[in-house]
């Protein structure tokens, strides 16, 4: 992109602000050129207003010009799907990725329990994502009712027409596919061991273990039709400077120019 890019965001909640205690309804994050900041706005705010979770009567779009020199460029991690038959399976394929990504059982079961139940207190959605120590399971992240919202990621044009084509031919056309990729790439970059996903969305039930080690694994049957869903990103929390790895998932832009899909 050469000319100049804005960052587009949207959040949107029930019940008022989500500052003020709103429940989370839908969020969205975009890179445009000047040209499609109208219609990434309107496309943001039917976005908002059909998710399955409800109807919100709070949306906020924000749009923030980016300077280009501040933008780094990086590849997408490879994307791969598991062939999970049912539930059971799926929780023991995210398992034994997370376990060989280096964290460890506690952690682990106490993140598919945050899913389960809503990792916000009380067992509701979060905005954000927790952030979790890979070796001990606790949870870091400063505001455990709004968690961590990664933000400004996206794809270069060049790179999203490449990635659609791919996902077309493997009929995954889904945008949340599209979209987690871009966000899952973003953590992964910052200094994230491993993060494992599943959709707040109750009809969508295929979730996410990606990793340094093994890309990004899509996992059919993660979500089981109580969870609630969320994100846990797991750190070694001795090796990181919390407050610089917030920052550089919420506030540094990145725009992933290559893609890599392993058919495997
Ligand atoms: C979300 O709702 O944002 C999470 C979607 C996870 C997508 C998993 C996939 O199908 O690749
Ligand atoms: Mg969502
Ligand atoms: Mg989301």
């Amino acid at each position: 992109m050469k000319t100049m890019v804005y960052s587009v965001r949207m959040r949107a909640a029930q019940g008022g602000p989500h500052e003020k205690g709103g429940r989370h309804i839908s969020g969205a994050e975009k890179i445009v050129p000047f040209e499609q900041v109208a219609q990434t706005i309107q496309q943001m705010l039917h976005r908002a207003k059909s998710h399955a979770l409800g109807e919100p009567d709070f949306i906020n779009i924000n749009v923030e010009r980016l300077e280009l020199q501040y933008i780094k460029y990086i590849t997408a991690l490879p994307l791969q799907t598991a062939k999970t038959k049912d539930h059971e399976h799926a929780l023991w394929c995210a398992r034994q990725l997370l376990s060989a990504s280096g964290v460890q059982p506690a952690a682990i079961e106490r993140a598919l329990e945050l899913l389960a139940r809503g990792p916000a207190p009380g067992g509701q959605n979060m905005r954000g994502a927790v952030i979790m120590d890979a070796a001990s399971g606790r949870r870091l992240e400063p505001d455990p009712w709004r968690g961590v919202r990664v933000s400004r990621m996206d794809y270069t044009p060049r790179a999203a027409a490449e990635l659609s084509r791919l996902l077309e031919s493997m009929g995954l056309e889904h945008f949340r596919v599209r979209e987690a990729l871009a966000l899952a790439t973003k953590v992964i970059y910052a200094g994230t061991l491993a993060e494992i996903c599943c959709s707040d969305d109750p009809h969508y039930t295929t979730g996410y273990v990606s990793s340094q080690r093994f890309g990004y694994v899509r996992i059919p049957h993660l979500k089981h039709a109580s969870f609630k869903g969320g994100r846990v990103f797991f750190i070694r929390s001795q090796e990181i400077n919390l407050e610089e790895y917030i920052s550089r998932l919420q506030e540094e832009p990145v725009l992933i120019d290559q893609i890599r899909i392993s058919n495997g």
